[in-house]
């Protein structure tokens, strides 16, 4: 956990939100992925999703150093590829805007932020007294634009939230985002702003409980750290963890405190898991989740450094088996945002990306890769699929998965009975949020037609009921300051 403590407090309340059949018509050029899943409770049938997708060039171009693991070159590598696929036709494309450093403030310190945004390579030299209070160093250097490279992602991030609130969009996919180290006071693990923890408090305003997803190899302890005392969030990171990978955290023992007791799961694994033990541990624990905690919606990180041959990366898994997590989320049907995270193999992050992207539409992509300017990058095979097991030897047993999962399922079992999972709620500020959003974003790419305005506003008869908690946080934890958002702090 970080240096210092959190004083977030999050409403203990509840409304139920509703899943609603997309709005995109069929018209795909392959086949849906949908069949052959096994069955499981809450699944929609012929789910067709609207998906929203954020990219902006620009943020490919951010250079963290040339030593650096970290490159950004991955994410223009993957919006190539998914708009030479031709996904863009099955999309909303959105240049998003930069985040403001308002929105920022809702998480990040103050004097942190105002060292992001002043510290610059040429500066640097002025202002290394501050680097060890925030950090800095190999792992988080000061490069370039790095100010802007984190109002770009985290914007997107916002942008993506405040899309699936209004309702005009069921899937929001942002690959720029999903730096899930970053914290309050400092960067870590080579995120800066953290622009999930930033999304989920825009989500809190809206759904009465927001699960969090993570499949990059590292543990998600900045996102776990943000919500450690909520019962609102729910974080789930699956990582290897032996204590000493970076970040160190995620032992299976953390579990949350407070009110936020059990809805952290970690679910630590060894080096080497293959396709099927992770796939079938994932949808076993998800699947449990899903039934226990009833999120209103769901942020799935994708961090693609759990793929087998990853530059930093000791796991065995192949971009189908990291998709078929993405894809058994869909299936929930549950508003979910899809963003990036760690990949160090840059060629197989864009593969994955791209595939997964095309699972969020519902399509099937072609196995040979389309041409694009980048095609030295994929050479010799120019495949979706190339093979990446077999690196690393399986040092997950049967016995340890079965224990782990066991210790899972239990912790859920308690979480089931804890008074605080009633699921009592708030009421919605969604006209505050279509006010926002109207001309923040523009559609770049689209073909589709769009009149998203009143999208949510005519799901409003979905949301059912509002009455206080039994658990009012606010109570217990003194008044905190509301004032400019009416956000959770
Ligand atoms: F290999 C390197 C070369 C240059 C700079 C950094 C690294 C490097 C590799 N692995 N740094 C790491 C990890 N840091 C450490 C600490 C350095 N100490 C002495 C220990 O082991 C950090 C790994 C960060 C992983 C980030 C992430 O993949 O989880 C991610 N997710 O979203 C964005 C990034
Ligand atoms: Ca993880």
């Amino acid at each position: 956990m970080g240096r210092r403590k959190e004083n977030i407090t999050y409403p203990s309340t509840t409304f139920s939100a509703s899943v609603r059949e997309g709005s995109m018509g069929s018209g795909l050029d392959f086949a849906s992925s949908l069949s052959g899943q096994d069955a499981s409770g809450g699944v929609v049938e012929h789910y067709r999703p609207r998906v929203s997708y954020y990219m902006r060039e620009q943020a490919g171009n951010f250079h963290y150093g040339k030593q650096h693991p970290m490159k950004p070159h991955r994410l223009t590598l993957t919006n190539h590829l998914v708009l030479n696929y031709g996904l863009h036709k099955y999309m909303d494309v959105y240049e998003p805007r930069r985040a403001t450093e308002e929105e920022i403030r809702e998480f990040h310190a103050e004097d942190y932020i105002d060292f992001l945004k002043r510290v610059t390579p040429d500066n640097q030299d002025q202002m290394r007294t501050c680097f060890s209070e925030f950090n800095i160093g190999d792992d988080c250097p000061i490069f370039d634009g790095m100010w802007d490279f984190c109002r770009i992602y985290s914007g997107a991030s916002i942008e993506a939230a405040r899309k699936l609130i209004s309702g005009s969009a069921d899937i929001a996919v942002n690959w720029m985002g999903g730096l899930h180290h970053a914290k309050k006071y400092e960067p870590s693990g080579f995120c800066y702003v953290n622009d999930i923890v930033l999304a989920i408090l825009q989500l809190l305003r809206y759904y009465p409980r927001v699960l969090y997803v993570d499949i990059d190899i590292h543990h998600g302890d900045g996102v776990q750290e943000a919500f450690y005392t909520t019962d609102r969030v729910m974080t789930c990171s699956f990582h290897k963890y032996n204590g000493d990978f970076f970040p160190g955290t995620g032992a299976i023992d953390e579990m949350g405190s407070g009110l936020g007791k059990f809805f952290a799961i970690n679910v630590p694994l060894q080096d080497g898991i293959d396709d099927r033990s992770y796939t079938q541990l994932f949808k076993t624990v998800m699947t449990a989740v899903m039934e226990t905690f009833k999120p209103g919606a769901i942020v799935l990180q994708c961090g693609a450094d759990s793929l087998g041959l990853d530059r930093l990366g000791v796991f065995n898994l192949s971009i189908a088996a990291h998709g078929e997590c993405v894809r058994f989320m869909r299936r929930f049907g549950v508003p979910m945002m899809v963003i990036g995270g760690g990949g160090y193999t840059i060629r197989n992050v864009a593969r994955c990306w791209t595939y997964e992207t095309g699972i969020v539409c519902g399509t099937e992509l072609p196995p040979d890769l389309p041409p694009t300017v980048y095609n030295d990058f994929f050479a010799p095979d120019f495949s979706l699929h190339p093979q990446l097991s077999g690196r690393v030897v399986n040092h997950n047993s049967r016995a340890y998965l079965n224990a782990l999962t066991a210790r899972i399922l239990e912790q859920l079992r308690y979480l089931k009975g804890a008074p605080s999972v009633q699921m009592q709620e708030a009421p919605p500020d969604i006209q505050g949020f279509l006010e926002d959003q109207e001309g923040h974003d523009k559609d770049v790419h689209s073909d589709r037609n769009k009149d998203e305005k009143d999208d949510r506003a005519s799901k409003r008869e979905h949301i059912a009921e509002f009455y206080e908690s039994d658990h009012d946080q606010d109570q217990q934890d003194g008044e905190q300051d509301e004032k400019s958002s009416g956000m959770p702090k």
